[in-house]
């Protein structure tokens, strides 16, 4: 391979949030697994976050999720924001929990009963302005609302409540701040969803404003759903927000990105490029979205990151003029060729030479195996309880 250096430099100006919710012990329905010494509350988390991007100068931020993320010493965010900045890191989107409480039941901002759906434009006014305090850039709006059984509430009626009350929450948004409209097909609700697919989360955002983005969460589909589609469509309509990513197999896994099917992220990357300017991915949000039930979680995030960047990598080095040769002279096999290669790329090296040039580990998984601090700060939480705010171990 020949000059890389326009690759190892739009490799360097991805940046990967992570999120503070994949760090900490979780499960599913069926048990848990705690991982010892995994992060306890949202600073430990940010020490863990900040290991990542410490190992592989791609991970600058933290999207946090209110009220999981309530510092223990209460709502204290700018101590929270202060805190990620000592370690070197940002806190990114504010997502709003809209599904946890018992009287969102019949769901949150849709809910037929004005007092929750008061509550929860409340919480989202209440999120835009720990956006503020922290400087982030995105809300990143996700609803549970739906519902189970055929006639159980109006259609529309649900979705005059869901635009009324995000009108409210894009109202208190900073003037240069954006909502993030993520949709999920289905899951907790079953009949309906309120936000089901890409199309909904679209016609929301038509209604808000222009700061109004689509997020497409990756695990969010139904099976076999061409996303690269989606990302081409929104991208060309200016209504990409960005992205959650995870891999699945059956439903919302949110198992390691790039791990179940790494071909779809490479395509999903080349629509990113196709639909900039050719050279570099779409300058949208690209967090991850992830949950590590059996796996090691700091490593789980750091493989993450090295999936999408070897997933952008080979996307970056599709040989585009030779594509549109072969696509406009109808050569159907010679084009899909063309994307093969890029795709079959051995793009390691290129990689471990970007890390290195940037004084990271040419192989972060393998420094993370051997980081003394992560071993050190891993005994530590197994016999301290965790610190109310700063002061850790470093990162
Ligand atoms: C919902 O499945 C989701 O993808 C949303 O982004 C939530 O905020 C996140 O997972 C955590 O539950
Ligand atoms: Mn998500």
């Amino acid at each position: 391979m020949s000059n890389t250096e326009w690759v190892r430099a739009a490799l360097r100006d991805l940046p990967i949030e992570l999120p503070s919710w994949g760090f900490g012990n979780a499960g599913t329905r069926f048990g848990a697994f705690p991982e010892p010494g995994a992060a306890r509350d949202i600073y430990e988390k940010i020490e863990d976050a900040s290991t990542v991007h410490r190992l592989t100068g791609a991970s600058p931020s933290v999207a946090v999720h209110i009220p999981w993320d309530l510092p223990p010493t209460g709502k204290n965010w700018a101590d929270m924001a202060h805190f990620a900045k000592e370690q070197g890191v940002a806190i990114g989107a504010i997502n709003p929990n809209l599904f946890q409480d018992h009287d969102y039941k019949l769901g949150s901002v849709c809910n037929p009963d004005p007092a929750v759906r008061k509550k929860a434009v409340a919480h989202l006014v209440e999120c835009a302005e720990i956006a503020k305090v922290t400087g982030s850039e995105f809300i990143s709006v996700w609803l549970a609302d739906g519902t189970n059984y055929p006639g159980q509430d109006d259609i529309r009626d649900r979705r005059k409540r869901l635009q009324d009350a995000l009108m409210e929450g894009y109202a208190a948004m900073a003037p240069d701040a954006k909502m993030l409209i993520e949709y999920k097909l289905f899951e907790p609700a079953f009949y309906t969803t309120d936000l089901s697919d890409w199309g909904t989360s679209l016609l929301m955002c038509h209604k808000l404003g222009d700061r109004a983005k689509v997020l497409v969460d990756t695990g969010h589909h139904g099976h076999y759903t061409n996303i690269e589609f989606i990302v081409a469509t929104l991208l060309d309509e200016g209504r990409l927000g960005g992205f959650h990513f995870n891999d699945r197999r059956y439903a919302d896994d949110d198992l390691i990105v790039g791990s179940a099917n790494p071909f779809q992220l490479f395509l999903i990357f080349h629509e990113l490029i196709n639909g900039n300017d050719g050279k570099t991915a779409a300058p949208v949000a690209y967090m991850l979205d992830q949950c590590h039930v059996i796996e090691s979680k700091i490593e789980a995030m750091v493989l993450s990151v090295l999936n999408v960047q070897t997933a952008y990598a080979k996307a970056l080095l599709v040989d585009r003029t030779a594509l549109r040769e072969r696509q406009l002279a109808g050569d159907v096999l010679g084009a899909h060729a063309i994307l093969r290669d890029a795709y079959e790329t051995d793009v390691r090296p290129i990689l471990a030479q970007a890390r290195e040039e940037i004084g990271r580990p040419a192989d972060p998984l393998q420094a993370l195996r051997e980081d003394a601090c992560v071993k050190e700060r891993r005994a530590w939480r197994l016999t301290n309880p965790p610190r109310a705010s700063g002061g850790g171990l470093g990162a």
